[in-house]
């Protein structure tokens, strides 16, 4: 007995010193020490001893069951340290490496540049109007003096919904529309999305943006739009700019002009930026046509306006030095995160 003793010791000995799983060392823990373990099991067999013998091998029993214990729970308390270690290991953070940045989104070219001009006007009291992309053919052409026949309405540049109702060419519409609704005096600029009927390429889209600017008054005059224009171009591109107006034809203003901006690279002298001309083309204006105003039902005899037209995308792209409108469209992060 003693022998089956010693042999079980020696078992569990070697059996532990292979464990590193919790699961097995339980498992252990009931083949040695558990009820129907091998020592219970030897220890029932103690009845058939003599009175000598029964002691010392109770002794050892006790001896053997003490000591396969104590490993047992040196054991579990090295696996315990082991697996933390290598939660640890595994877990382990390095609080010095840069972190994940989350993406924050920003205004587009456009948008800045829009907000810019809209900042400039509600400086100089004018409010922002707004209104329909489809359109009467009426509001977009008719009450702008531009009759049917117009080169302007080449059904090759303008898209059209039905017979009379068209994708907006201009925001015009919206200001003819104010005026009809809205006694002078007048302030507004009228932003907006507008549509040609072009092929996509480097300068022309389908769908562009526009910003058009209206004033009516008593006695508004000539003098009136320079300024106001000549204020906008200080504002927006530098107070030592200098403008020019150049004489021009639109059906809807009489007189009409082109007004532009010395260019701000070779100060006039001409270069790549200007093309040569040493001036930069920036907008279209004039004072508003008598037949317009009264078309729209304002006394062309008691007030007078002035009107102007910029497109946005070519403002945008002069400013930044964009040479292909196409990207404004392309939603490519690595271009719009530049602004
Ligand atoms: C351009 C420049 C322009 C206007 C737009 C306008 C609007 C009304 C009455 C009179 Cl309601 N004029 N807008 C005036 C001059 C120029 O745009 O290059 N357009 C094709």
């Amino acid at each position: 007995m003693l022998n089956a003793l010693q042999n079980i010791k020696e078992q569990a000995v070697l059996a532990l010193a292979q464990v590193s799983d919790p699961k097995v060392l339980d498992e252990l823990r009931v083949k040695y020490l558990g009820k129907k373990g091998e020592l219970t099991a030897i220890l029932k067999q103690m009845g058939k001893l003599s009175a000598e013998e029964r002691p010392k091998v109770g002794a050892f029993a006790n001896e053997v069951r003490a000591s396969i214990e104590q490993l047992i729970e040196q054991k579990a308390v090295s696996i315990k340290t082991a697996m933390q270690a290598k939660k640890l290991e595994q877990e382990k953070l390095d609080v010095t490496l840069p972190g994940t940045a989350a993406p924050i989104g920003k205004a587009h070219p456009l948008n800045k540049v829009l907000d810019e001009i809209k900042e400039i006007f509600l400086g100089m009291g004018f409010s922002i109007a707004e209104g329909p992309e489809v359109e009467l053919d009426y509001y977009n052409f008719e009450a702008l003096n531009i009759p049917k026949n117009h080169p302007a309405r080449d059904t090759q540049d303008t898209f059209y919904i039905s017979d009379n109702v068209v994708l907006r060419t201009q925001t015009s519409p919206v200001q003819v529309r104010v005026m009809e609704n809205q006694k002078p005096p007048i302030r507004i600029i009228s932003p907006g999305r507008v549509y040609r009927s072009d092929a996509v390429d480097a300068t022309h889209s389908p769908l562009f943006h526009q910003i058009e600017g209206l004033v009516v008054d008593k006695g508004i005059t000539m003098a009136d739009l320079k300024g106001t224009l000549e204020m906008f171009v200080k504002r927006l591109y530098g107070e030592e700019s200098v403008v020019r107006f150049r004489p021009h034809h639109f059906p809807f203003t009489e007189p009409s002009a082109e007004l532009d901006v010395q260019c701000f690279a070779c100060k006039g002298e001409g270069c790549r930026l200007c093309k040569g001309e040493g001036w930069i083309e920036l907008l279209g204006c004039g004072m508003v046509h008598p037949k317009v105003l009264s078309i729209c039902g304002i006394d062309p005899e008691e007030y007078s306006g002035f009107a102007f037209g910029l497109g946005l995308e070519r403002t945008v792209m002069r400013r930044y030095n964009i040479d292909d409108l196409r990207l404004f469209y392309e939603n490519d992060v690595r271009f719009l995160d530049q602004f």
